[in-house]
């Protein structure tokens, strides 16, 4: 059929969408069929829906309202996953069927709406009746029924709070320096949301780069409905009923995230800016001196030769070579920012060879496109090209070859300070995979494509070592690329109660390796509430002091001699807790399960965790509640079902119940759950002064439970070749004894320690013996000693470090 003639069809038999003319919504339908790639197609008035079943647990639907399905935009943000084995396509009366294992999609006849059912027949997400699929010129958007008990999480980075039920939220990188609660959009797009109905969750992902919209009631309390202003209508329905199942299948449709090096779950200072190098050299000194534990030392953009990127500033860093040298002596690594704006100079290496090699965005024209930013008039690398990747890999080589470890992204939103949309202008083409398409297109995974190049670069000069990047703008499955911080926030009470719900959404949104600026970046935090602030950052896996020009000094030290002694021991917990830290970090690679974890994901089914975001999981087996109030100092929590040992008092809790801890300044509230296992290392410097010995095993007594531990050299890539050691704790229980198994190393990985030690909570008395065995039959004897303490109940088993099974028979 002629375009002509079916645009003219289309505008005949589709409806217009109701108290909205101008969008056209999806009339009766007129044939469908199964494609060669086994998806199914429904035809309705010239326009055509496919639905692909995606493995066991997914379903992509795509809306071509010209009848012609595009190519798709995967590179770079989801990757294919195998086609149902066997989709099946049922023929009803009044609907089309097609299923996989765990979904089916009903198609209406009458009218072509869709709905989602999951296998047990619960309908997970239909097609709002009236509107459905619309679109409007190149305008496209769904709308859903809203069921009143559904909430709904996600959204990558999003201020105000956790359950955005009710809220209207835009996907359009953006700068927004002190931004509010009520600020929307921020610096990433991430649209994806988890949905959670009668504790069933599944995901929605809205698969499309464009200035998107999600409104998730606001416009009417029964429905809800997301659409970008380009693109395709391209989405994916995600079962679970498990919101961890969900977050894994999303993960593992757009990546994951790699596992990061040990040193960068150390704690980092930065500000801007630390310069000269004398200043430098003094903090690092300042940290060893006052012993407070620290990994990571960043430059911010004055450490450049006029903000020119890859350069050095002549006069405050001559020699940085040695300068990061003698700071790595000192375990210190160094972070170095990366803005994406290169200046206009033809004197300037990076700004020549990136002219002569096309690298960078012109307007349709063919004209450059110019924009200014810190160092003046800059031109801007077209991440989409992967020549331009390859040349922003090369000029990375400068920085690693004098040693730089860390690579900060700054300002890839990209933020422009002198174009009126803020940005690059809409009208800019970019290389987009050879489709030459738009800024429009290309502007929310402009950050992700830096963070891209930045990371292969850094992998490229140093193959053999895990990179570290940190990102300010990225999307969907930037994870898989770098870490990524909130912005620029303030330091205020208000800001350190938003870190939680914009962590958590973050995590739940499939970006584990998160955290906020500690202390607040704009302004200057009493003591109180940057002491208050690195409590909370013991358990953001980025734990990183940063604030902006011209704030008064924010150093761990900054704050008087009692937040002195308060901000070590706060730091030296993170060091203690960094083994099982690591274990957290490694499940999300593996899993993508946020390391930081709102109620609801762990408690799907209870009402008390919709709105909760003043409390969190920090993996499987702690439960955190920071002070977020100036002058409190107790902590009131919603404890769930279980028993709960307080990781201070060491005294036990029954959930489900509201309960009040103590929280003097200089702590911060934590449980472990009843079966827990945490790691623990002896406090250390920086990761690597010392091998962690004796490694501790802190167990929490609990009846039949299963917990792990992870373990590897934390900085190569050896443990993709089985050079890891991942072991199982499992206790089991009777009236008469209490087991504690540790099963071998799965892996080659063996640590450098000579003593592991089992300190064991929840026994009231003194038990009549202990034995420690390797295991198997005739185990062999592997007591050091064992202590009980009556006056804690501590019990403490000391053993060799094994690298074959054991276990510890406590006889009660
Ligand atoms: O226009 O490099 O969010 O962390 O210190 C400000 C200076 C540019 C914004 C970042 C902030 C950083 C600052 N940058």
């Amino acid at each position: 059929m002629n375009r002509v003639l079916t645009g003219f069809l289309v505008a005949l038999l589709t409806y217009p969408v109701p108290g909205s003319s101008q969008w056209r919504s999806l009339g009766a339908v007129d044939s469908f069929s199964v494609a060669s790639d086994r998806s199914l197609r429904v035809y309705s008035s010239g326009a055509v829906v496919s639905i692909e079943a995606l493995g066991d647990a997914v379903m992509r639907i795509r809306l071509a309202p010209d009848g012609e399905l595009r190519a798709d935009l995967t590179e770079p943000i989801v990757r294919p996953v195998p086609v149902a084995e066997n989709p099946t396509v049922e023929e009803r009366e009044d609907a089309v069927v097609f299923k996989n294992a765990l979904l089916s999609v009903e198609v209406s006849r009458a009218r072509l709406r869709l709905r989602v059912l999951d296998h047990a027949g619960r309908v997970l997400s239909a097609d709002d009746p009236e509107r459905g699929m619309a679109w409007d010129g190149k305008a496209v958007r769904v709308w859903k029924s809203m069921p009143e008990q559904e909430n709904y999480y996600g959204f990558g980075l999003k201020s105000g709070r956790m359950n955005k039920k009710y809220s209207h939220l835009t996907m359009w990188n953006s700068d927004i320096p002190a931004y509010g609660a009520d600020t929307d959009p921020l610096y990433e797009s991430i649209p994806f949301f988890l949905a959670v109905k009668g504790g069933v969750a599944h995901g929605t992902f809205f698969h499309n780069s464009f200035w998107s919209s999600f409104d998730m009631g606001k416009e009417s309390r029964d429905r809800y409905s997301f659409g970008a202003e380009g693109g395709d209508l391209d989405y994916y329905i995600i079962a679970g009923p498990d919101p961890k199942d969900v977050i894994s299948r999303y993960t593992a449709l757009v990546g994951r995230m790699p596992l990061p090096p040990l040193w960068s779950l150390g704690y980092q200072q930065c500000r801007w800016s630390y310069y000269p190098e004398e200043r430098v050299r003094e903090l690092a000194r300042t940290f060893r001196e006052k012993k407070i534990p620290a990994d990571v030392i960043y430059l911010d953009i004055d450490y450049m030769e006029g903000y020119r990127i890859f350069t050095w500033s002549q006069k405050n860093f001559p020699r940085p070579a040695p300068m990061i040298a003698d700071l790595a002596e000192q375990g210190f690594k160094v972070a170095v920012i990366l803005d994406p704006g290169i200046k206009l100079d033809t004197a300037y290496g990076a700004y020549r060879t990136g002219l002569a090699g096309n690298h960078f965005l012109k307007y349709p024209d063919g004209r450059l496109f110019i924009g200014k930013v810190w160092p003046g008039e800059c031109a801007f690398p077209d991440f989409t090209r992967p020549e331009t990747r390859t040349w922003w890999a090369e000029q990375l080589k400068a920085l690693v070859d004098v040693g730089v470890r860390g690579f900060w992204n700054d300002m890839n939103e990209p933020s422009v300070f002198d174009v009126p949309t803020k940005t690059v202008a809409l009208e800019v083409v970019h290389n987009d995979g050879g489709r030459r398409t738009s800024h429009t297109r290309n502007h929310n995974t402009y950050g992700l494509l830096m963070t891209k190049a930045t990371r292969e670069g850094v992998l490229s000069h140093r193959p053999g070592e895990r990179p570290f990047v940190l990102t300010r703008a990225t999307f969907a499955g930037g994870q898989s690329y770098s870490a990524a911080w909130t912005g620029d926030n303030v330091a205020s009470w208000e800001h350190l109660q938003m870190t939680l719900p914009m962590c958590l959404n973050l995590g739940l949104s499939g970006q584990p390796f998160v955290g906020s600026d500690i202390g607040g970046f704009i302004g200057s935090p009493s003591g109180e509430l940057y002491a208050r602030w690195l409590q909370l950052g013991v358990f953001m896996p980025l734990m990183r002091t940063h604030t902006v020009a011209g704030s008064a000094p924010q150093e761990p030290w900054s704050y008087g001699e009692d937040f002195e002694r308060i901000n070590r021991s706060t730091i030296e917990l993170r060091y203690r807790l960094l083994p099982y830290i690591y274990t957290v970090m490694h499940q999300a690679s593996e899993t993508g399960l946020p390391a930081m974890r709102p109620m609801i994901l762990e408690h799907p089914h209870a009402t008390e965790a919709s709105w909760n975001q003043e409390q969190f999981y920090f993996g499987d087996h702690l439960l955190v509640a920071p002070v977020l109030w100036p002058g409190d100092t107790t902590r009131q929590l919603w404890l769930p079902e279980g028993r709960w040992f307080d990781f201070w008092e060491r005294k036990v809790h029954s959930g489900p119940a509201s309960v009040t801890l103590q929280a003097p300044i200089d702590r911060v509230p934590i449980l472990v759950r009843a079966g827990g296992v945490i790691p623990l290392q002896p406090v250390m410097q920086f990761v690597g002064e010392t091998p962690a010995d004796p490694l501790t095993l802190l167990v929490c007594v609990g009846d039949s439970s299963i917990a792990h531990y992870y373990e590897d050299d934390g900085l190569s890539f050896d443990y993709t070749r089985g050079v890891s050691a991942r072991r199982t704790v499992k206790q089991v229980s009777s009236a008469t004894m209490h087991v504690i198994r540790v099963s071998a190393a799965q892996g080659s990985y063996r640590p450098a320690r000579k003593g592991l030690e089992l300190e064991i909570w929840g026994f009231e008395k003194r038990p009549l013996d202990v034995r420690a065995v390797t295991s198997g039959t005739g185990g062999r004897s592997i007591l050091q000693n064992w202590r009980f303490d009556d006056l804690t109940r501590r019990l403490v088993v000391a053993v060799p470090e094994q690298p074959l099974a054991w276990e510890v028979v406590i006889e009660r």
